[in-house]
């Protein structure tokens, strides 16, 4: 008999500049969970210089996807990772059909599943309006004007299927993303409370 291990696996979706990584790192507190962010993770390896740095920085600061076969054995080694054992918030990740197909296959592999996709929606003018704002900030490479437009073309294109795919299985939980950051995360603590996770 196989047992399904305990903990709470979740996902979150949404346009750049939703609100994801701010959520995220909330929820992951809430649960005791790591959150893993592939953006995170590939902004990591460009600023070490790694090899893998270097052959994806041109593709993220274009603001296109890092090819699928690549982020997905990224993120399978990922939560291999004994933290991740015990449950997971993933962050920006499936962002295309076939990462939720190589997901379901790492997660039946260890007999887990998901327990909800967290799905943050948020106006066109208001995410370019806060990317433009961090630009500003912080000065993220892909974090120009064109390049923020053309990265939400990309997520209507390649990333808004899967949340179809997620709606099949019961799993999306929306949450209005358009509050301040205080609001947000009440939303989707309340949103989380009412499926009893
Ligand atoms: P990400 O790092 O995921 O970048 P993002 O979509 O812009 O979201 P992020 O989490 O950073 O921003 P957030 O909305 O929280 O990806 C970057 C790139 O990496 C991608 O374009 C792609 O090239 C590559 N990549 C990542 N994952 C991949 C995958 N699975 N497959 C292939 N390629 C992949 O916040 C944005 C700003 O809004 C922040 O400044 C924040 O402070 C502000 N903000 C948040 N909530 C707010 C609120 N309620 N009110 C006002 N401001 C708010």
């Amino acid at each position: 008999m196989t047992t399904t291990p305990a903990g709470t696996r979740l996902l979150i979706v949404g346009p750049p500049g939703a609100g994801k990584g701010t959520q995220a790192a909330r929820i992951a507190e809430r649960y005791g969970i790591p959150a893993i962010s592939t953006g995170d993770i590939f902004r990591a390896n460009i600023a070490g210089g790694t090899e893998l740095g270097q052959r994806i920085q041109e593709i993220t600061s274009a603001g296109n996807l890092v090819p699928d076969s690549l982020t997905n054995e990224i993120v399978a080694d990922r939560l291999g990772q004994d933290d991740a054992v015990g449950g997971f918030l993933l962050d920006g990740y499936p962002r295309t059909v076939d990462q939720v197909r190589a997901l379901d296959e790492v997660l039946a592999a260890s007999g887990a599943a998901l327990d909800a996709v967290v799905l943050l929606t948020a106006d066109t003018d208001e995410v370019v309006a806060r990317l433009l704002k961090r630009a500003a900030d912080s000065g993220r490479a892909d974090d120009t004007e064109d390049v923020i437009r053309y990265r939400q073309d990309v997520y209507r294109e390649q990333t808004e299927p899967i949340v179809a795919v997620y709606r099949d299985r019961g799993l999306v939980v929306e949450v209005d993303g358009m509050g301040s950051i205080d609001e947000v995360s009440q939303a989707i603590a309340a949103a989380l409370d009412e499926r009893s996770l």
